[in-house]
């Protein structure tokens, strides 16, 4: 039920955010043929990601999660925050070792947070005001790339920024730095941001965790093809896409992208055109970048943070970074 202690607001972008005409006019047309990654996540690409942490190979998950279970205590000592901003909460699963650790250590923030689905956050909110006594939610509802200048925090308070599951490795390095310095100018001297980031390693193991045996992944990358079908009246023969996922050294970057099996016509109902794909043409459908301490160390000076804690999984897997200015 909705008690006094969960709320909502839809929050106003500063900036008009792309829609799907708008990217796909922009990424499909052109060449190399490109989608942003958010149009994954339909309800169906959203249980598709759930199963993909599920799979053996796919390590950054519960690798955060491992660290979030161990350095909670920790990073609310740190950040002894009044309020909790999370970008792109979700259903706030790794949020709540965070929770926990303030309930354990008697501190009381606001949770804020922050998601284009207003439903997960909400039944997320539910729950985790029924189990903290002293928790209040104020779900924001909108899509924090389309910039955090009116979110309705009081002006008061310390500040814990969270921005998990390593979704800050789907933006390009200027992208990174454009949003990192956008959270930064939410931050005082005693705030803290809270960012897990995916590391650099083998990269067999990197390839196989974007590739798993099970498939899911593949299913995953062409259901985004399923989504513009539905959304823009297409008719791409997804079944004949092929799953790639290829490590990118130079930008150390894990690649995903679908290649046609054939050549073909692909028909946009709502954009009133139609494109050619030629057997083997690519479209690159997302971009995972993979850290070193070095260039998080570069990433954050970038945006005039420095890390005040730095968490590592075992054996550099994976890293879970608090950062102040
Ligand atoms: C949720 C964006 C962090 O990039 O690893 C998982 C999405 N893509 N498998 C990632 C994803 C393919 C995931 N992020």
């Amino acid at each position: 039920e909705q008690t006094d202690r969960l709320a909502s607001s839809v929050v106003t972008p500063d900036r008009a955010v792309a829609t799907l005409t708008d990217d796909v006019r922009a990424g499909l047309l052109s060449r190399p043929r490109w989608l942003p990654a958010k149009y994954f996540y339909d309800d169906h690409g959203s249980e598709l990601f759930e199963a993909i942490c599920a799979t053996p190979a796919y390590y950054p998950s519960r690798a955060e999660e491992a660290l979030l279970a161990a350095h909670a205590g920790s990073i609310v000592e740190a950040a002894s925050p009044d309020h909790m901003l999370e970008l792109g909460s979700g259903s706030s699963r790794k949020t709540r070792h965070l929770l926990a650790a303030c309930d354990r250590l008697g501190r009381h923030p606001v949770y804020w947070p922050f998601d284009v689905s207003a439903q997960m956050m909400l039944d997320a909110g539910a729950d985790l005001v029924g189990r903290y006594p002293w928790l209040s939610v104020h779900a924001l509802i909108g899509d924090y790339t389309g910039g955090l200048g009116r979110l309705p925090l009081p002006h008061s308070g310390r500040r814990l920024i969270v921005f998990l599951g390593g979704t800050l490795g789907n933006f390009e390095p200027a992208a990174a730095i454009a949003m990192l310095r956008e959270i930064a100018a939410l931050m005082r001297a005693d705030d803290r941001l809270l960012l897990g980031l995916d590391r650099v390693k083998d990269r067999g193991r990197l390839e196989a965790a974007y590739d798993d045996a099970e498939g899911v992944t593949a299913a995953f990358n062409r259901n985004v093809l399923t989504v513009l079908n539905r959304e823009l009246d297409a008719d791409f023969p997804v079944a004949d896409y092929r799953h790639r996922a290829v490590f990118d050294t130079e930008h150390e970057r894990i690649e995903m992208r679908l290649a046609a099996g054939h050549d073909h016509s692909v028909r946009l109902g709502a954009l009133d055109t139609v494109i050619d794909m030629a057997a083997g043409e690519e479209i690159v459908t997302e971009f995972s970048h993979k850290f070193t301490p070095a260039s998080i160390e570069r990433l954050l000076a970038a945006a005039g943070l420095a890390a005040t804690a730095h968490h590592e999984a075992e054996g550099g897997d994976y890293s879970l970074v608090l950062a102040g200015r």
